[in-house]
């Protein structure tokens, strides 16, 4: 059985995210969605409701689970995982320059490889940060998350 792991903060869930994943599932038998602890800022959603923002939304698909990553390394989560690969999606020249020494990184510690899917044109300008702060300045951003997601963030803003 071949296994990918997408990893990510998901801070939150976005519908570019969304639709990386669903291809790699298309690509793989397995794909786990990786919801990192380590965040370098204080995130928006702690971790379990990152998690369950995820497990909502994919609960509509085949072949993919949600697990926490951890504090530990991505190579070691892998392995624990039976997974041959990570998946990430690319926006553009920026986000390849940001994963480049990532991939590297880990082909270098444990020959674990990463593919990039390119992403779609829908969503190449979605990220987490974006979607935060259009949602805190009161813009809707309904159309940019899953459902799961968008109910979460009204419940924030009260
Ligand atoms: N369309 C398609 N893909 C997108 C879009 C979009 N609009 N926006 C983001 N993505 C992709 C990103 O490129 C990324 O691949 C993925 O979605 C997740 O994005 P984020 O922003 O939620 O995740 P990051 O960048 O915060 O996640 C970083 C990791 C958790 C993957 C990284 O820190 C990690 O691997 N940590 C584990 C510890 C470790 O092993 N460290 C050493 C690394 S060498």
């Amino acid at each position: 059985m071949q296994s990918a792991v997408c990893p990510g903060s998901f801070d939150p869930l976005h519908n570019g995210h969304v639709e990386v994943i669903a291809r790699a599932s298309n690509l793989f038998d397995e794909v786990i969605v990786a919801v990192s602890a380590n965040m370098h800022k204080s995130p928006m959603f702690p971790l379990e409701e990152r998690i369950a923002m995820a497990q909502e939304t994919f609960s509509y698909f085949r072949g993919i689970t949600v697990k926490p990553l951890g504090e530990g390394l991505l190579t070691e989560f892998c392995k624990a995982q039976g997974a041959n690969a990570v998946v990430k999606g690319l926006r553009g020249p920026q986000d390849l320059e940001y994963e480049r020494p990532m991939a590297t990184m880990n082909r270098h510690l444990s020959g674990l490889e990463t593919i990039y899917l390119q992403a779609d044109g829908r969503y190449t300008h979605l990220s987490s940060t974006l979607i935060k702060e259009v949602h805190s300045l009161g813009g809707d951003v309904s159309e940019m998350v899953p459902r799961a997601v968008y109910r979460r963030l009204l419940e924030q803003r009260g």
